[in-house]
C-alpha cells in the first residue's frame, strides 16, 4: 500500500500541470521581454522511501494523511533562476496566481543557513478540480517551491552529495571549505547581477 493512499496519481498529474505551466509562463516572458524568468525547471513527487523516513522521522503514523498534510513536500517544484532578482520576480509571478496561496516562505537567500546553503523555499496551498484527503472537491494540495540560481544550485547538489558519502575524511575541512566557497558563489551572483544591470541601463 503507497503512503499516498489513492492519490499517487493526482499528486503526479498536479506536478505535470504546474511545470508545463511554469514553461509556457517562462516562455511567455521571453517573447514579451526578451529575458528568462528561469533558466530552468526540476519537478518530483517525493519517493515512497524518501516520505516514509521522514514520517518515522517525525514520529508521524505512517498514513496518507501524514504525507499530504503533516508534511508538506510530496510534490516539490525547485525553479533554477539566472540571477537573484528573477527569483524575486517568479515569486511575484506565483503570487498573482489566483489558484495558488503561498502558505509559508523561508527565505534562506537573505538569511543563509549556517552551512552557506541559500535558496528561497515556498510552500503553497494549489487548488485543483480532483478530490483531496478531507474529501474536498475542489481539492486543496501542498507544494514546496524551491527557488535558487544556478550557483546556488550547483552548491547545493555537491552539499547534498557530500551529507550521503560517509567516507569522508575531514568532513570539518570540507564543511569550512563549502562554506567558503557558498560565500564566493554569494558575492558572484551579486555581481553577476550588477553586471546585467549595466548592460541593460546602456541599452
Ligand atoms: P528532498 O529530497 O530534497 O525533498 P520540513 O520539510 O519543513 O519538515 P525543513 O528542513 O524545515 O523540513 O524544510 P526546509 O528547511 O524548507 O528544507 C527542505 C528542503 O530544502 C530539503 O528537502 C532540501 O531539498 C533543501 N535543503 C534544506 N537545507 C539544505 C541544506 O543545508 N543543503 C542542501 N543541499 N539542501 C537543503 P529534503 O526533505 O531534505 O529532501
Amino acid at each position: 500500500m503507497s503512503i499516498y493512499g489513492e492519490y499517487t496519481p493526482t499528486l503526479q498529474k498536479i506536478l505535470q500541470e504546474l511545470m508545463t505551466r511554469f514553461e509556457n509562463l517562462n516562455k511567455d516572458q521571453q517573447l514579451k521581454t526578451g529575458d528568462s524568468l528561469f533558466e530552468h525547471l526540476n519537478g518530483r513527487v517525493k519517493t515512497e522511501k524518501s516520505m516514509t523516513e521522514k514520517c518515522l522521522r517525525k514520529k508521524l503514523p505512517l498514513t496518507p494523511y501524514s504525507a499530504l498534510r503533516e508534511n508538506r513536500d510530496s510534490i516539490g517544484l525547485r525553479i533554477i533562476c539566472n540571477f537573484i532578482d528573477d527569483i524575486y520576480l517568479c515569486i511575484q509571478k506565483i503570487n498573482e496566481m489566483s489558484d495558488i496561496k503561498i502558505v509559508k516562505k523561508k527565505d534562506y537567500i537573505t538569511n543563509a543557513k549556517t552551512n552557506g546553503y541559500r535558496s528561497y523555499h515556498l510552500i503553497v496551498d494549489i487548488t485543483v478540480p480532483d478530490v483531496d484527503i478531507d474529501g474536498n472537491v475542489p481539492g486543496h494540495y501542498y507544494v514546496e517551491i524551491q527557488l535558487r540560481t544556478i550557483a546556488m544550485d550547483t552548491w547545493a547538489s555537491l552539499e547534498h552529495e557530500m551529507k550521503y558519502k560517509h567516507e569522508v575524511k575531514n568532513p570539518e575541512l570540507v564543511s569550512r571549505e563549502l562554506k567558503r566557497v557558498a560565500d564566493e558563489l554569494a558575492s558572484c551572483d551579486v555581481s553577476m547581477q550588477t553586471i546585467r544591470k549595466m548592460i541593460k541601463e546602456d541599452n
